[in-house]
């Protein structure tokens, strides 16, 4: 019998069975590689990984049902690489305890393919099945399945990939292991999943436990109605918006509750476009009340979502405090270049004051080297975000054809150079050209919008702001501050970082040397203190700056940071000449 820790899932029904049969499947979320070949991996990370969650809820439910049979014992075990260096070794040895094993590569998005192949290849040479799925070879079968580069060394590690969706595919996948005949290809994209119908989500502790937020991923539905030409989850997930029950997502959360969980994730791109959000709500609000709750979720919306009479208050009465508008740009020529016509920029200070006046916290993703993106342009924007717009929190990216989107099977029909190492696909790198920049000066620009906009003396007028509207301002003051100096320190986009990062000299990738460990340790314990004591000193500097907005809020010094809608008698903000254009372009987009 294998070592059982608290990442390792038995089926309770059929473990205490006195099973004759067993069936190991060993789960890896891949990281991906820095820019000196280190896998990128935390003591704790700042994100989950709600796929690995998902995959595994999947199993278990499966295990439950015993589509193996009666005799069929089916253990799970499960790794985020962001979080945890494994030991190949110590795992073949665990696979070894079954009669039979698989690797599954989970929710392996377009960055992260390199890793995952080199990951995989490692255990094929010693002669274990791997199967890779998620992202980056759905969207890739989906639009280019004939661009090699998006599948480079599956074949010649023996690697098996899954595109698609595994809700009704889970059984059939499953016997192809027990019985060997795992085949090199599936191609499972038309097995769109009844979500409705779907195996309940259940909690991967050992998952939560490894984030610094003990966040849970909350997934109501998939799919969004709208045709952003950069977007892959609509050629993969679709257009139609379907969507788990009610009654299954009550149970979840409430499982999660009971299991200690207070943050929550829900990974809908869009959850003001729910069929069911108006339902979620009402229960999540019920919950709230009878389990006494004090948790806090997020949401990803589009910018039309206070518009949807009664969103904002289900939302608030619900407990979510944390949203993310899929802003992009605040050019309606950008927005309209990406066929994001939806979003007006004439009405976005008015959405986000409703936002804000509800007390949520305001993130937003901000893209970088959009067609018409000039480094002028940009600071200009940047401006705008900080005085016209009352956002917390944005986040930068740069513009990505992302294998699976519209606009990366355009360039890959018309010929346009682009970077073939898939690592690159991270929306912190520049992968083809821009009309108007140089691939370095874009890359530079990244990096100065995370700087600037995080300024000291804009934190000080997020801080005011979130004061006078009532927002969790740990959460906001930590945030500010991790995401501006994680992204000067570390040169990665926060969402992938977290706190003490560990640089692995044996998964280094291949073409870059080992380095001597005791140097290579002295360095990594010295530059973790260093940036530690860095971030320490600006967050204790940045709580010293709250206390003394406190005591001027006391005394009504705050109220010009007070923000109003247009129709409190406030003109709206917004650079003039910016609402100018976006009336132009909205009366030629309708
Ligand atoms: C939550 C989320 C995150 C979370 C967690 C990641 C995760 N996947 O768990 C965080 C914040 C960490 C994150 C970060 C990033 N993300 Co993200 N993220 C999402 C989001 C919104 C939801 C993911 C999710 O839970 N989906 C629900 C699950 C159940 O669906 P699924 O992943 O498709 O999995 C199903 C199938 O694919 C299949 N399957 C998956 N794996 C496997 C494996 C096997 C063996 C089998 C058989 C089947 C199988 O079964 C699952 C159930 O049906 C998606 C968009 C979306 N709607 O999916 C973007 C998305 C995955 N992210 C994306 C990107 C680009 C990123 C970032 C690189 C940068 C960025 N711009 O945010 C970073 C990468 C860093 C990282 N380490 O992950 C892209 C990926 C595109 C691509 N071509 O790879 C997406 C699609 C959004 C987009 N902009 O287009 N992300
Ligand atoms: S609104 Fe978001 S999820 Fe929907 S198509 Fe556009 S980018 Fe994709």
């Amino acid at each position: 019998m294998a070592k059982t820790d608290g990442s390792i899932n038995p089926s309770p029904s059929l473990s205490d069975a006195g099973s004759r049969e067993s069936l190991g499947l060993l789960l890896i979320k891949p990281s991906q590689y820095d820019d000196n070949g280190y896998v990128i991996q935390w003591w704790r990370a700042f994100m989950f990984a709600n796929t690995l969650n998902v995959v595994e809820s999947l199993i278990q439910d499966a295990a439950d049902r015993q589509v193996l049979g009666a005799d069929m014992r089916i253990e799970t075990r499960v790794i985020d690489e962001m979080t945890e260096v494994m030991n190949p070794t110590a795992l073949m040895r665990w696979l070894d305890g079954f009669d039979s094993r698989a690797v599954l590569l989970v929710g392996v998005q377009t960055s992260q393919f390199p890793r995952a192949v080199d990951i995989g290849r490692e255990f094929t040479r010693a002669g274990y099945p791997v199967v890779l799925g998620g992202f980056h070879v759905s969207g890739s079968m989906a639009m280019v399945p004939d661009w090699a580069p998006a599948f480079a060394g599956i074949e010649e590690a023996g690697i098996s990939i899954y595109a698609g969706e595994l809700e009704s595919k889970v059984d059939l996948l499953l016997k192809d292991i027990k019985d060997g005949a795992i085949k090199p290809v599936y191609n499972m994209l038309h097995a769109t999943a009844d979500l409705l119908s779907a195996p309940t989500q259940r909690p991967t502790v050992a998952l939560v436990n490894r984030t610094i937020q003990k966040f849970h991923g909350l997934e109501i539905g998939r799919g969004c109605p709208f045709v952003c030409s950069f977007c892959t989850i609509i050629n993969v997930h679709g257009r139609v918006m379907r969507h788990r029950s009610p009654d299954a997502i009550r149970s979840y959360v409430r499982e999660c509750v009971k299991q200690g969980g207070k943050s929550f994730f829900i990974t809908d791109d869009n959850f003001s476009r729910s069929p069911v959000w108006r339902e979620v709500t009402q229960e999540l609000t019920k919950l709230r009340r009878k389990l006494n709750a004090q948790w806090d979720i997020s949401i990803q919306v589009d910018a039309l979502a206070t518009r949807v009479p009664g969103f904002v208050e289900a939302c608030r009465e619900a407990g979510i405090t944390r949203v993310f508008i899929g802003l992009e740009s605040v050019r309606p020529d950008n927005l309209k270049a990406t066929g994001k016509g939806q979003n007006k920029v004439h009405q976005l200070r008015d959405m986000m004051v409703t936002w804000k006046q509800a007390g949520m916290l305001l993130y937003a993703g901000v893209i970088i080297g959009l067609p018409n993106d000039t480094p002028e342009r940009i600071a200009e924007d940047i401006r705008i975000m900080q005085e016209d717009l009352p956002l917390d929190l944005p986040e930068f990216f740069v513009m990505t054809p992302l294998p699976g989107s519209a606009d990366h099977r355009r360039l890959v029909t018309e010929g346009i150079d682009m970077d073939l190492d898939m690592n690159n696909y991270d929306t912190a790198h520049v992968t083809t050209d821009h009309p108007l920049m140089s691939r370095a000066d874009l890359k530079a620009l990244l990096w100065r919008c995370w700087r600037d906009y995080h300024s000291w003396s804009h934190l000080k007028t997020v801080l005011a702001r979130g004061l006078l509207h009532g927002q969790e301002m740990t959460e906001l003051r930590s945030t500010f501050v991790c995401a501006r100096y994680l992204a000067a320190l570390e040169k990665l986009n926060p969402a992938v970082c977290g706190a003490i990062r560990i640089r692995d000299p044996r998964t280094r990738r291949g073409g870059f040397p080992r380095p001597a460990v005791l140097p290579h340790l002295v360095r990594q314990v010295v530059g973790n203190l260093v940036n530690g004591g860095v971030l320490l000193a600006v967050l204790l500097a940045a709580y010293g700056l709250e206390l003394s907005l406190r005591w001027q809020m006391r005394r009504g010094k705050l109220e010009p940071y007070r923000l109003r809608l247009s129709t409190e008698g406030v003109a709206s903000n917004v650079a003039p000449k910016l609402t100018a254009d976006a009336e132009g372009a909205s009366a030629a987009a309708e």
